[in-house]
């Protein structure tokens, strides 16, 4: 087999223990497996004699050769040569991979576990074919991993891979993958100029009820667009001018289209937010039961998940949402309420972001700064001393770029000013009122706004976004201008007559609310 013309796409990672294989056998798990479209196996065995790892190498191998995949041992070079199998995979605190290399010959495939860009460098620069990145996600099936580092984690790797000249040395990654993430991990760990060469599981298919099944479904799933990925950045968002020409477009498409926006939100806002709705023109349906989401899912609109108030049985239910969203492509809007708050919340958001794609997320600076900053490894670097002090204008613009870049997605953080950006271009927004301010729930009903917007111009989700915004805040500002409010109480009512006379003027041709426009 040729060591430069390995195919990685779905790597298969043995386990015998009871708890992922149950009572079967691993030969017949990894031919099913292997029959179905498995591309690479790892024989990984951390308990067993050397006697048996051999023996049970032998036996794989047989099965491999037939289908023409490679089988690597985990750790164990001396394993790999009594087998005479294709190569090893070395972990940081395994032997040496010049000493592998020596002692198996060129011609041996060698994979080494990186965790950063650091490890990665050293297993680059000594010739590895291949780097398992990882832990990916927290998984039952290895508990003692070192650094959970999402798909931005690897996504940073393989970038620096790229920037120092090791494209060519290929890539999975590992841990907590499964058929319902792959296809997001996929995409958000991209790099400009690298990605993944495949995906490496244990459970996902030595614990499948049907592993051939399970392999040839990951296989499908790693070659094909994942059905969430639109366009990438926006097609149209060049210069604000180019936005502002689309308004009226925008604006009329959820009109037209009356699109669904569910909300997943808590009870202090359902009341505004359903009206809120109405009158920009979307169909509103406060649902909080995750289960209901794989009826609501195909009925063409968006999702909002609202964290205002989050509980165990909240987040299952926002997952469960997250997953039917995801698997039929359309929108979610996401808003971290209070996310830096508590660490309940803290974890919630950690959760969320690594079991769905989030299209929009939407909050205030506290709040992105704390989407942000989930990954340890990655707190944004403020100049001021005090944490809680406001980011300068420069860095609340860098901060939307970055967290947008990271997740591949569309970020807005509300405040004064407001900021948006897609990763590629970055906006600011400085309408709105300070009554805005002083009614609870309209950053909630915002998300809805902005939900009903990406649901009716699903393909380019800034300009939405962007159009959502000005639609919302030019409607706080005329009806804080009204002589007939005098406060936040008359504020309200007011807000939604100007949010439905915003659409009806825009449906007659009449576009005055737009010279507004900040
Ligand atoms: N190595 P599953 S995580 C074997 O992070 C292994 O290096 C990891 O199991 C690493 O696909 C892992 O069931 C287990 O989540 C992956
Ligand atoms: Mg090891």
């Amino acid at each position: 087999m040729d060591r430069n013309n390995v195919n990685y796409a779905v790597y298969l990672v043995t386990d015998s223990t009871p708890a992922i294989l149950g009572d079967r056998d691993l030969c017949e798990v990894v031919e099913a497996s292997v029959r179905g479209g498995t591309t690479i196996v790892q024989l990984r065995e951390k308990t067993s004699d050397t006697g048996d790892m051999i023996a049970m190498g032998k036996k794989l191998h047989a099965i491999t050769k037939k289908y023409n995949v490679p089988l690597l041992i985990n750790d164990r070079v001396d394993v790999a040569l009594a087998v005479g199998c294709e190569g090893v995979h070395i972990g940081q605190d395994d032997m040496e991979l010049s000493t592998a290399r020596r002692l198996l010959g060129p011609d041996a495939i060698i994979g080494v576990t990186v965790s950063t860009i650091q490890e990665a460098m050293v297993a680059c620069k000594g010739g590895a074919d291949y780097l398992g990145i990882g832990t990916v996600y927290a998984t039952p099936t290895k508990t003692n991993t070192k650094n959970i580092i999402g798909a931005a984690g690897v996504r940073d790797i393989l970038q620096a891979m790229a920037d120092a000249g090791y494209d060519h040395v290929k890539t999975v990654c590992i841990g907590g993958i499964n058929a319902e993430n792959l296809q997001r991990i996929v995409y958000q760990s991209e790099a400009p100029s690298k990605k993944l060469d495949g995906v490496a599981v244990v459970s996902a298919l030595v614990a499948a009820p049907d592993p051939e099944a399970a392999a040839k479904n990951l296989l499908g799933l790693f070659n094909s667009q994942p059905p969430f990925v639109r366009a990438a950045t926006s097609p149209r968002a060049e210069t604000a001018d180019s936005i502002l020409e689309l308004v009226p477009e925008v604006v009329l498409e959820v009109a037209r289209k009356k699109p669904l926006s569910h909300n997943m939100t808590n009870l202090v806002v359902q009341n505004f937010a359903a009206n809120v709705a109405l009158a920009i023109g979307a169909s509103p349906i406060m649902a909080n039961n995750g289960e209901e989401a794989f009826d609501l899912c195909k009925l063409g609109g968006a999702l909002v998940v609202n964290m205002g108030t989050v509980d165990p049985d909240g987040l299952q239910n926002y997952l469960k949402a997250l997953r039917a969203y995801n698997s039929v492509g359309q929108p979610v809007v996401y808003d971290p309420v209070g996310a830096g708050a508590t660490t309940l919340r803290r974890s919630a958001v950690k959760t969320i972001l690594s079991h769905g794609y989030l299209d929009i997320i939407k909050g205030n600076e506290g709040e992105i700064r704390t989407v942000y900053g989930i990954y340890e490894r990655e707190t944004f670097q403020q100049r001021g001393v005090d944490s809680s002090a406001e980011l300068e204008v420069s860095q609340k613009a860098e901060l939307v770029r970055k967290l947008a870049l990271r997740e591949k997605n569309v970020v807005v953080m509300t405040g004064e000013s407001d900021y948006l950006s897609d990763g590629q271009h970055t906006f600011r927004i400085d309408n709105g009122h300070a009554y805005l301010e002083m009614v609870t729930g309209t950053g909630c009903v915002l998300g809805t706004t902005i939900s009903a917007f990406v649901a009716a111009y699903p393909n380019d989700k800034l300009v939405a976004t962007v159009v959502a915004l000005l639609h919302f805040e030019i409607a706080a500002e005329r009806a804080a201008e009204r002589r007939d409010v005098q406060g936040p109480g008359t504020f309200v009512p007011a807000f939604l007559d100007e949010l439905f006379k915003i659409r009806r003027e825009t449906g007659q041709g009449r576009m005055g609310w737009l010279k507004s426009a900040k």
